[in-house]
């Protein structure tokens, strides 16, 4: 099918872009939108252009996937929209879906704009790295006004068709079909005789901009965002649009490109695009049947529970929560309508949408409730005996064809299937805390998981918008086994000597969320120990008695985290302060242990130990196909485990660095702190790509 073609309806010459799925203006897409253009010129008996797509949307952005060519240029499609800009005939834009960067960039370079009530419009490019470079930040302004501009091109976000028209951004609102609608509206200009409008003869107007408007602008995108270098270029190309158009549509051009060549955009884009192969599963063919699902059974209404239970009620899906005691199942559902109203309070829900959603919410005491869910998903304490037996139970109570769920954050899946009797049906779902808030979900195939329940987790996952990434069965499938060898680093440099607010402001000043001992002060000390010591209890832990020896002297202690108001920060609050009572355990552990404190352990000392055993690990479990690719890895840890996105990830992370480089430094570890227990030993995967001086994304590593 031709990406662009040009008919005729009478005296209005329709272009259609056809360029599934989203329209995407690639460099193949520009060269016919030319020809296209060029046919219009040239066949002087038509009045009117009108442009519009086919398919779900309008365009939705340039083609991302083309800002990797080192041969990429924004100067084509941007002489093609000065081109038709210039037309001495009406040109129309009939605008639906979701009229995205370049998108909306070719509409503003139309003369007039018409968009269904449904379309959204905005310009992402910030969320990829970038700024628009097609002249989005010179056009906007001039019908928009700066503030709008600059919000809407700073922070990504969409706005709908009747706030366009309000903002000036289209002129009008009409229902019906893209096409109809645009035909209609271009016969109301002529025969009102309307002509051209070209935004960029326009003056952006300053009206209401003070003095220091940009400068403060400038400093908050320094200072707040000062990992992402398109929020200050953002800012410049804003700016310039007080320029002469051409003026301003260099500077903007210079720091487009200048964006598309960092490390942070490929980053951000990397991850664009990870996160959607992350939701393809290798080899299940696109229409395999999935189950429906219209009401799911939850056992457990704890914190998780009653956080998982929440998706399920913003998606308006029927949802059981199943209690051993009326107080426990009260408390849980307590929990919820507190989230709730808390959202209520900030605006951001009403209270109809409390009540409605609080309505798909329903209690019982008995196992019965869950015999006609679709799907059950335990979400009891992380105890295996615990979770078997519950499954055991699910095995009897659900209905032939119920999937069965379990939440358990490391545990394994396969022993949890077996116990239901149904193992086929069985899979795990690992929400993160809080479960209502964080996007990543672990979807773990068992052994037996089949084809049809694993499809049916993905959709239902898309549905309640969770990032979802597939993992196999082993120890902390993919996030937490990473996070095991990160937290077993922080812990033997505290009791070398390095404090919590060392420790985290390394890899905090690389743009992590929180550091290792903020993350397990807020998750719970508590629940750190005990995975360990069950981990311990499954002879899987390596026989080193100082291994994680700082979090079960926490435990036994009772210092929980921000909990109990003490664990490796003391609690001010929320306010964690380092707490010299962490010092003198971690010292007094270390004398048990033979392990010599060192008062000047460096910044680069912590990234490294922090991080590459973590990236180690990550090759791992792309060797053993725990994980079918690298991006979800990243995806894991960027969604789930908040390391910064301006770095795509520790796998991506690990090519920006170099696989030598790692392989080099666990080297050096190994020799300066010894390896009896294999901790600083390398992947054979790493290994090899560190000798063949190759990147890991040369081939897609993973399932041998
Ligand atoms: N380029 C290439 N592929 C894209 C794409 C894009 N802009 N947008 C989507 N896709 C692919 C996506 O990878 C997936 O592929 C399929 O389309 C469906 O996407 C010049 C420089 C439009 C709201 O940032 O926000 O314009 O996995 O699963 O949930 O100044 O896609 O099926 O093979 O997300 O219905 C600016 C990005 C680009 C918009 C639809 N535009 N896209 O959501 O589908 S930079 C964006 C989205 C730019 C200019 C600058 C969403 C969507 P596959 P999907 P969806």
């Amino acid at each position: 099918m031709q990406a662009v073609r040009l008919e005729r309806r009478g005296d209005v010459a329709v272009l259609t872009i056809a360029n599934p799925p989203v329209n995407a203006i690639g460099p193949g897409v520009v060269a016919s939108l030319v020809s296209a253009i060029e046919s219009f010129e040239s066949d002087r008996s038509y009045t009117t252009l009108l442009i519009h797509c086919d398919g779900s949307t309008f365009v939705a952005g340039g083609d991302i996937s083309s800002f990797d060519d080192p041969n990429f240029s924004a100067a084509p499609f941007n002489s093609t929209l000065a081109r038709l800009e210039a037309l001495d005939r009406p040109v129309v834009a009939s605008l639906h879906g979701s009229v995205l960067g370049g998108g909306l960039e070719l509409a503003l370079a139309c003369h007039w704009r018409v968009a269904l009530p449904s379309t959204k419009l905005g310009m992402p490019e910030v969320k990829l790295g970038l700024l628009p470079g097609s002249l989005g930040t010179q056009r906007l302004p001039r019908v928009a006004g700066i503030k709008l501009a600059l919000d809407m091109i700073s922070t990504g976000r969409t706005i709908g068709a009747q706030a366009a028209k309000d903002a000036g951004i289209i002129d009008e609102v009409r229902d019906g079909l893209p096409l109809e609608t645009g035909l209609a509206f271009a016969q109301e200009l002529i025969s009102r005789g309307d002509g051209v409008r070209r935004i960029s003869a326009l003056i952006t107007p300053l009206d209401g901009i003070e003095a220091d408007f940009f400068a403060n602008a400038a400093n908050d995108a320094r200072t707040k965002k000062s990992f992402y270098p398109a929020a200050a270029a953002i800012v410049q190309a804003v700016q310039a649009s007080t320029l002469p158009f051409k003026g301003g549509a260099a500077v903007e051009a210079r720091l487009f490109e200048e964006l598309r060549q960092s490390r942070e955009s490929m980053a951000l884009r990397h991850l664009f695009f990870a996160e959607r192969e992350a939701a393809k599963v290798p080899g299940l063919a696109k229409d395999v049947k999935t189950r429906p699902i219209t009401r799911i059974g939850i056992v457990g209404a704890g914190t998780m529970g009653g956080g998982i239970a929440m998706n399920f009620a913003n998606a308006g899906i029927h949802t059981v929560l199943v209690e051993t005691s009326q107080a426990a199942l009260e408390r849980g559902l307590g929990l919820v309508k507190g989230n709730y109203d808390a959202s209520a309070a900030k605006g951001r829900l009403t209270a109809q949408q409390v009540s409605q959603r609080m309505t798909l919410l329903t209690g019982s005491l008995d196992y019965a409730a869950l015999s006609d869910c679709d799907l059950v998903i335990e979400a009891v304490f992380e105890n295996m005996a615990l979770k078997k037996q519950i499954c055991v139970r699910l095995g009897q109570v659900c209905k032939p064809g119920a999937i069965i769920a379990t939440n358990t954050s490391t545990l394994d899946v396969d022993v949890l299937a077996q116990a239901t009797g149904r193992a086929q049906d069985v899979v795990g779902m690992h929400f993160f805390s809080p479960a209502n808030v964080m996007r990543l979900l672990e979807v773990v195939r068992g052994a037996q998981t089949t084809p049809e329940v694993l499809a049916t987790v993905m959709q239902l996952a898309r549905k309640i918008g969770k990032v979802a990434v597939v993992s196999g069965v082993c120890y902390g499938f993919i996030g937490n086994r990473m996070a095991e060898v990160y937290m077993r680093e922080a812990e033997f440099l505290m009791m070398e000597g390095a404090t919590p607010p060392a420790i985290d402001g390394a890899v905090e000043a690389l743009g992590m969320a929180m550091g290792p001992c903020r993350m397990l002060d807020m998750a719970g000390i508590d629940v750190g120990a005990k995975t360990v010591i069950e981990y311990g209890l499954a002879g899987g832990l390596p026989p080193d008695p100082s291994y994680r020896a700082v979090v079960q002297q926490m435990f036994q202690l009772g210092r929980f985290g921000q909990k109990t108001g003490a664990g490796y920060y003391h609690y001010d609050g929320r306010k964690p302060v380092d707490d010299p009572e962490t010092a003198r355990i971690a010292r007094t552990l270390a004398d048990v242990h033979g392990i010599a404190q060192r008062s000047d352990i460096a910044r680069q000392e912590i990234v490294e130990r922090l991080l590459y055993p973590l990236i180690n690990e990550g090759f791992k479990i792309l060797e053993e196909g725990i994980a079918w690719r690298p991006g979800d890895i990243d995806v894991v840890w960027t969604a789930g485990y908040g390391f910064p996105d301006h770095k795509g990830g520790p796998m991506f992370m690990a090519d920006a660095l170099g696989l030598g480089v790692i392989a080099d430094r666990m080297a050096h570890y190994a020799s300066t702190r010894g390896n009896a227990y294999g901790y600083w030993t390398l992947s054979p995967l790493l290994a090899s790509r560190a000798r063949g001086n190759q990147q890991l994304t040369d081939a897609k590593a993973g399932r041998s």
